[in-house]
């Protein structure tokens, strides 16, 4: 049998073990979808690249940014070589009566038509892959995000009622398993294999929705929207965080998406409207920052 395979009868079975007790627990956000766990898409110490493409979109990236970066070594290193032979070969010592030649036709046609060639081979490429970023039709769902100071708040638009907001954990309450500075109270949670449209948007100042490892990187704007898409092949934990200087707690308000398969999903979003209309919007943990709006309202 593949590994793939047994991974897969192994989420199954963990599903059909756990699934249950967790849903009982109603543990939103604590670890209701435990198989997703499995495969965790995290920045690590020493990392030089960009992430591991957890999404077609960044694959995408990742490939342009590849073959964009051999066609730079190969034009520097060309003009280096260029430069060092003619540095060695015409200097005033061994050439002492420079050539007075100015015009060379075919030499002038080839640096002309050797960079537009290379221009219209990075040109091609790029725009495919805008118009693809671009194309944010036919989503199976769509997902509002708002920017707050300084936590995330996610609205699921086919779920009436499922508006919650996502805190980071603060470093004193960091359990094994969670990541200093990126794992949240509340995870958004999403299905495997399906196309994501977020809508991305802010209740205050600027901020940043940027999923490196999905390819989604957008300003979340007052007063305005802009949209991402996403598809997420295989179910784990992804992070982002916001990329926009947003004010003192900039640093914390990660983003961190549970991709799991659909059923566990649709299961998740009925436990989850449960909870959250009861309780409205869950609770931020105690040390979370004070939103810096009620300095603001407390002094009028
Ligand atoms: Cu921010």
């Amino acid at each position: 049998m593949k590994p793939g395979i047994h991974a897969a009868l192994g989420v199954a079975l963990l599903l059909a073990l756990g699934g249950h007790a967790a849903l009982a627990q109603g543990a939103v956000g604590g670890n209701p979808l435990a198989p997703a766990n499995a495969y965790v898409n995290a920045p690590h110490d020493w990392q030089m690249w960009l992430p591991k493409p957890g999404s077609p979109m960044e694959a995408r990236i990742d490939w342009l940014m590849r073959y964009v970066l051999w066609i730079m070594a190969a034009v520097v290193g060309f003009v280096g070589l260029l430069l060092a032979w003619v540095i060695y070969r015409y200097r005033a010592h061994k050439n002492p009566i420079p050539s007075q030649t100015t015009h060379n036709t075919l030499i002038e046609v080839i640096w002309i038509v050797v960079p537009t060639l290379i221009l219209a081979a990075i040109i091609v490429p790029s725009i495919d892959l805008i118009y693809y970023e671009a194309d944010t039709h036919n989503p199976y769902m769509t997902v509002t995000v708002t920017g707050h100071q300084w936590y995330w708040e996610y609205n699921y638009n086919a779920v009436p009622g499922l508006d919650y907001s996502s805190y980071m954990i603060p470093d004193d309450k960091i359990k094994s398993g969670e990541i200093r500075r990126l794992s949240v109270d509340h995870p958004m949670v999403l299905p495997v294999g399906k196309k994501i449209r977020f809508v991305i948007t802010s209740g205050d100042v600027l901020h940043g929705f940027y999923l490196p490892s999905l390819g989604v990187q957008k300003y979340a704007i007052p007063g305005t929207t802009l949209t991402s898409w996403t598809i997420i092949p295989k179910a784990g934990t992804y992070y982002g965080q916001c990329n926009q200087i947003c004010g003192m707690d900039h640093d914390a308000m990660p983003i961190e998406i549970k991709a799991v398969p659909l059923a566990d999903y649709l299961a998740w979003t009925k436990m989850a409207r449960a909870q959250y209309t009861e309780n409205d919007v869950p609770a931020a943990p105690l040390s979370s920052p004070m939103p810096v709006n009620q300095f603001a309202d407390a002094a009028r």
